[in-house]
């Protein structure tokens, strides 16, 4: 599987856990399948209980995402020697949320860390970009918080790191409109981020019809089909070093889970 990994960098002062890093460029790296809809992006999940670690890049920088993830970039050129990753802090995510971050391509001038409680171990970097625009999981999970003034404290997440925050108007899919994740999240009366099955059909129809007739609605590519740029994105991303190409082992009989 190819991800784009998207580098959201931290913003100074860096939360008390990684404050012995400071002058070091500090970046959350995002795995995503949807290059595209970079543009928007209106914050960063992470997953309160989740290990993370931070390590040290060939290029000097420091990334943050799961142990896992590390070591699969140390085999694809990211560290100095293959297969070796140098740890430079432990963290849970809960260390890390309400952290101030500039992300790649995306209209907001800051944008958030905040907490999704889905996030799975074994994909991508444990870090995940946030599109409730083409995203039915990053809409879900968007509305829980902005809802639940109770859910938001519990992690300490201030009003103003959400409430500002709405789906930006990126990809037009027909029957779907301009903000396809909403459309399903409506269509499907989906009730949280926790409505696993119809959250799922909800992203295999956004993934296919996104795919084969979304059509942009901003940036260099506006009014082409997602199709023909997807890739030119992709390029231009890494290209300008805002991100790279990451792939993901396929997994083994024995962990898959189905
Ligand atoms: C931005 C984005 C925009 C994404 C979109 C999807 C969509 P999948 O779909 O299950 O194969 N993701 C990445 N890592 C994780 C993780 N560890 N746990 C949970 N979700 C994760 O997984 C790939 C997608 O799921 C990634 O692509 C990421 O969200 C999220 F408009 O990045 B995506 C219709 C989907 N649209």
């Amino acid at each position: 599987q190819e991800y784009t990994i998207m580098k959201m960098k931290l913003v100074e002062p860096y939360p008390a856990k990684l404050s012995a890093l400071k002058k070091k460029p500090l970046f959350l790296v995002a795995a995503t399948l949807r290059p595209e809809t970079m543009y928007g992006q209106t914050n960063c999940w992470l997953r309160p209980d989740m290990k993370y670690i931070a390590f040290e890049t060939k290029d000097g920088e420091i990334f943050i995402c799961t142990a896992r993830a590390a070591r699969n970039m140390s085999y694809q050129g990211f560290t100095n020697k293959d297969g070796q990753y140098n740890v430079v802090a432990e963290l849970l995510g809960e260390d890390l949320l309400g952290c101030a971050l500039k992300a790649p391509m995306t209209l907001y001038e800051k944008i958030y860390t905040l907490p999704m409680l889905t996030i799975k171990e074994d994909k991508g970097t444990g870090v995940v970009t946030s599109v409730p625009s083409d995203s039915p999981d990053d809409y879900a999970a968007l509305v829980d918080l902005k809802k639940k003034q109770a859910f938001r404290e519990k992690y300490g997440i201030k009003d103003e790191m959400v409430l500002p925050y709405d789906p930006v108007p990126v990809i037009e899919v027909p029957e779907f409109g301009k903000l396809a994740a909403v459309t399903a999240y409506e269509k499907l009366k989906i009730q949280s981020q926790n409505d696993k099955d119809k959250l799922l059909e909800a992203k295999e129809i956004l993934y296919l019809k996104g795919f084969y007739e979304g059509v942009m609605l901003v940036g260099e590519h506006k009014g082409k089909k997602i199709q023909d740029v997807k890739k030119l994105i992709q390029k231009s991303i890494v290209d300008k070093n805002e991100g790279a190409t990451y792939y993901e082992p396929e997994k083994t009989v024995m962990s898959r889970s189905g």
